[in-house]
């Protein structure tokens, strides 16, 4: 199988390995890729040999959030319709096998949300979280108001959705959002080490462990990823939505009119 947008590899024949590649967009997540990853995820999944997956992206980017530039045309009318984002960016939830986040550089918004979806995240110490989407007229629309709460607590959460400030690797660690801070250049040995790990263990009892950890984790979830969700739909209704979006793709400061 070829990919335009990720890179697909194995190790030592039992860790998969995707790698977003939209070097040029900092790994923006637009709809061909979340494609492409949902296909390569389950692919890995469907694979007897592989016991372990890692998502992993740029030094510089894991992924700059969802691709603002085609958000940036769709009305209310449009992602209500669509379900935006359900379609393809829920794929990883069906994902059996542990699948791990290697982030170094920006995860922000949908990036952040991403990495989140993974089952858990070791940073690199240049990585960057953070959910800007308010700096655009929007909120986290693929579960950012509702995992990262549980990851760091509701005031660490607040802060960051409110306000759109990134953290930084070491408080990202304190905050109990990544397992593990390791220097830029090992991170990938990192993630493969404790991927080989995972790997060697029986694949049952693995599955049944993450399935046991995400019951504990998800109770509730459901309702409120929907009514993210719709919510997120509901800001393509605004004025503020285009200017934010217009404003970032024209590299100007946004005007906001509180309509
Ligand atoms: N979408 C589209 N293009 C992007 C994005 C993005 N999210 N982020 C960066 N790019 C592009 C830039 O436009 C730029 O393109 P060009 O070279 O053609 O001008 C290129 O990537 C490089 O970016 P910068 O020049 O801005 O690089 P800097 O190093 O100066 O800055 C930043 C890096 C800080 C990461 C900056 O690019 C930035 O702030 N990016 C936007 C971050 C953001 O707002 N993310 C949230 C997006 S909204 C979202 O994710 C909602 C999720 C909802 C659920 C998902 C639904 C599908």
């Amino acid at each position: 199988m070829s990919y335009e947008n990720i890179q697909v590899r194995t190790e030592g024949g039992k860790v998969g390995i995707v790698t977003l590649h939209r070097p040029k967009a900092l790994n923006a997540l637009n709809d061909a890729l979340m494609d492409e990853l949902g296909q390569a995820l389950m692919a890995f999944d469907a694979d007897e040999a592989i016991g372990c997956i890692i998502i992993t992206g740029s030094e510089k980017a894991f992924a700059a959030g969802a691709d603002i530039s085609a958000m940036a045309k769709y009305s209310f009318q449009d992602v209500y319709k669509k379900n935006f984002i359900s379609r393809n960016w829920e794929t990883i939830r069906q994902v059996r096998k542990p699948v791990i986040a290697a982030v170094s550089g920006f995860a922000l918004g949908g990036g952040c949300e991403l990495a989140m979806m993974c089952d858990f995240i070791i940073a690199a110490d240049n990585a960057k979280f953070g959910q800007p989407e308010i700096k655009i007229g929007v909120i986290p629309g693929a579960g950012g108001t509702q995992r990262l709460p549980l990851a760091v607590g509701k005031s660490k959460a607040m802060d960051m959705t409110l306000t759109g400030r990134m953290m930084d690797a070491q408080e990202a660690e304190r905050a109990g959002l990544v397992s593990r801070v390791v220097p830029v250049d090992k991170l990938a040995d990192e993630a493969l080490g404790a991927a080989l790990v995972i790997a060697g263990y029986s694949q049952i009892s693995v599955m049944a462990a993450k399935e046991s950890v995400n019951r504990a984790f998800e109770s509730g979830l459901s309702d409120g990823l929907l009514f993210e969700r719709r919510l997120f739909h509901s800001l393509f209704a605004t004025a503020d939505q285009k200017e934010g979006m217009d404003a970032f793709l024209n590299k100007r400061a946004p005007d906001f009119k509180n309509a």
